[in-house]
């Protein structure tokens, strides 16, 4: 068991590399597999919120009782903000992922957040396929919400919770409409000790404005709350009955965002200035657009 994760977190280092053969290498090994961004009967659960509101102690406590109640397997893609300036998101996710690192039937890859805002890539996006491929049924994708991050993490999972923490000062003209919009469960999470009162005012102001939303008061330290745990999950279960339309959404924007990508990369292979002229001679962006597109139509591509 223990090989196979080694293998599936050589395979997902592979996948992150921008070197070309590797993504050969990859991309046949999913073909091999017959893997598809649609068909199949996965389950693929973002898990987004503010740095410290406790996404990774979430996960733990839902994650824990998932493996236990099935046997499928389940992986964890954690991409930990604060891993550029501390250097330690390896031992931070174990830390907090401490159960669910240990069980059989669990794989964790705690990744660094690079340059990227929110740390999702398209790699990302890969790695979930990979962990699939590897037989996990469930792929839990965690991730901050900041930059752009939360139009990512829709587009990479069937189902996004988003955590928010009370009196935080992430009151909620603090946090971002889009992330709002794109939640499918809203967690009022740390709901216990001092910040019980005002999480739960936080829990009926946010049901009268998303009545659509389904929002869930939830603590998971020092113990899960198994109520509300039971809650999330039913809720879940009943969100993952039809997941093909979405994912079909998801292939169209993946696939054109590749497409960029490995125009970019030919264009920067080939020198762009050897095909549009020096940059000093164009007086504006979009000539640079206009020029560019006139020479890849001379072009073959
Ligand atoms: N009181 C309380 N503390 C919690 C709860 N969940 C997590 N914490 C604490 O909050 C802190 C941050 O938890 P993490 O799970 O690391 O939060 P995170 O959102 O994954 O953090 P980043 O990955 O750094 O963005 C830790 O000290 C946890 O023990 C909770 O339900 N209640
Ligand atoms: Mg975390």
């Amino acid at each position: 068991m223990s090989h196979e994760r080694s293998t599936l977190s050589q395979c997902i280092s592979l996948a992150e590399s921008q070197n070309f053969a590797d993504k050969v290498i990859i991309s046949e090994l999913l073909d091999l597999r017959q893997s598809s961004w649609v068909d199949n009967e996965t389950l693929r659960i973002g898990v987004t919120g503010p740095p410290g509101v406790g996404k990774s102690t979430f996960i733990e406590g839902l994650g824990i009782s998932m493996a236990q109640l099935s046997q499928q397997k389940l992986a964890v893609l954690a991409i930990d903000p604060s891993s550029t300036s501390t250097k330690g998101s390896i031992l931070g996710d174990k830390t907090r992922m401490a159960g669910l690192s240990q069980m059989e039937n669990v794989y964790i890859r705690p990744n660094p957040n690079r340059e990227q805002l929110g740390g999702l890539t398209l790699e990302t996006a890969t790695s979930l396929l990979l962990c699939e491929a590897a037989g996990y049924h469930t792929t839990y994708i965690e991730s901050v919400g900041v930059g752009q991050s939360e139009i990512e993490i829709d587009m990479m999972t069937d189902i996004v919770i988003l955590l928010i923490q009370p009196g935080s000062g992430d009151t909620l003209q603090g946090i971002k409409k889009g992330i709002m919009e794109v939640a499918d469960i809203i967690v009022i999470h740390k709901l216990d000790g001092a910040t019980e009162l005002i999480g739960k005012e936080m829990l009926n102001q946010l049901k009268q404005l998303y009545p659509h939303t389904p929002v869930i008061g939830h603590s998971s330290h020092p113990i899960v709350n198994q109520h509300s745990l039971t809650q999330i999950q039913s809720t879940l279960s009943q969100l993952s009955a039809d997941t093909k339309a979405k994912r079909i959404k998801q292939k169209t924007y993946l696939l054109n965002a590749e497409l960029k990508s490995a125009l970019l990369d030919h264009a920067q292979a080939n020198d762009i200035y050897q095909l549009i002229g020096e940059m000093s001679n164009i007086k504006h962006p979009t000539e640079a657009y206009v020029k560019l597109r006139n020479a890849l139509n001379n072009s073959k591509i």
